[in-house]
């Protein structure tokens, strides 16, 4: 299978408040170094870069006005005197009578955020292009007849929705390799989302369309992050309702019961029949993993790739989270490998 990398990711190393403690990020570089490193040592395939794409290509799952913004944040930032990365500290909840775009960068922050999960630095913009990057290069491989491709996309995207960062994530980078795809003429297209977390995201921005289902299996809001998205009744709106399934599971869900919605994940994809399947493949649902609740196992994993290969679709795996740094590259290979048979 052929992989997308590129190692301008390192550009951006966040920060995370944690504990009433500012520390390094969950997310770091090392994430994306230790799954190109088992790319490699299981020879999985070649390795290539992401072509580069004008920033028009981000609109369209985005909104124009939070592009600029991304893209413009680090230096407005830096032209208050501040050298500290950057941080929203005020959003506009409920019962707060504006949503009006601010003049002040503190006031963008907040308003082009769900979280402060996604710490901006002076190489987040470059990091968050070349993620977006290897998705749509993955993307335009299966258009051009490729069955299976990888994007190892870091910063990951499924938390990003069409005018928000949260959650380590500032574009999406499967949601925009989806609608690339509808763009070059595909009728319909699937994003199958198995990130411990909910794919608020993805679903934020296709959940009024019907050419883009959205699947997503995750810990129950109820009791995990994002909380506030991901409950099984969010079935979509308008024209995109019943193009939104929501599979929440409870904590310590192992691998019998992540099956079960796997399969109910895998019928109502092929119900949509899609002409490509976007895999958001987030390994975080690992029994060790530092900030979740699932049990899988290393072996688990080359099971959920060999279902995923039954679907029979032209698939593009698009790398989200998992944070045990020592087991996420084999984890996600491993997913890759059962796709490939190499079980
Ligand atoms: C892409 C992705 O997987 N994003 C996840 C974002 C999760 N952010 C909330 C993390 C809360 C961590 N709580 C720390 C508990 C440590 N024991
Ligand atoms: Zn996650």
């Amino acid at each position: 299978m052929l992989t997308i990398y590129s190692s301008d990711h390192r550009f951006h190393h966040g920060v995370e408040l944690k504990d009433g403690a500012i520390t390094e990020s969950f997310e770091k570089p090392a994430r994306a170094e230790t799954v190109l490193a088992q790319v490699r040592a299981t020879g999985l395939g070649e390795v290539v870069g992401p072509k580069s794409y004008p920033r028009s290509s981000y609109v369209g799952a985005h909104s124009e006005r939070y592009i600029e913004f991304l893209a413009g944040a680090w230096g407005e930032w830096t032209s208050t005197g501040r050298t500290c990365q950057a941080l929203p500290l005020v959003w506009p909840v409920r019962g707060l009578p504006s949503v009006e775009l601010p003049q002040f960068i503190d006031g963008k922050l907040g308003l082009f955020s769900m979280d402060a999960g996604s710490p901006i630095n002076a190489g987040t913009w470059d990091a968050v292009c070349s993620s977006a990057n290897s998705a749509l290069t993955g993307i335009d491989r299966l258009s051009a007849g490729m069955r299976a491709a990888f994007a190892l996309c870091r910063p990951p995207g499924h938390h990003a929705g069409r005018e928000y960062m949260g959650g380590y994530c500032y574009l999406n980078n499967a949601a925009i390799a989806a609608q690339r795809c509808i763009e070059e003429g595909a009728k319909r297209v699937a994003v199958l989302d198995v990130d411990f977390h909910h794919g608020n995201g993805t679903q934020d921005i296709f959940y009024d369309r019907s050419d883009v289902l959205f699947v997503s299996i995750h810990g129950d809001p109820a009791v995990s992050y994002p909380y506030f998205s991901g409950h099984a009744d969010e079935r979509g709106v308008g024209s995109g309702e019943g193009f939104n399934l929501n599979l929440p599971l409870p904590k310590g869900t192992a691998i019998n019961e992540f099956e079960v919605a796997l399969r109910q994940a895998g019928a109502a994809i092929a119900r949509h029949a899609p002409d490509a399947l976007i895999v958001s493949l987030g390994v975080d649902t690992f029994e060790g993993d530092p900030i979740s609740h699932f049990r899988l196992r290393t072996a688990d994993y080359l099971r959920i790739g060999e279902m995923i290969e039954r679907l029979g679709a032209p698939t593009l795996f698009v790398m989200e989270g998992g944070y045990m740094v020592d087991e996420i590259g084999i984890n996600a290979v491993n997913v890759l490998l059962g796709f490939e048979g190499r079980a």
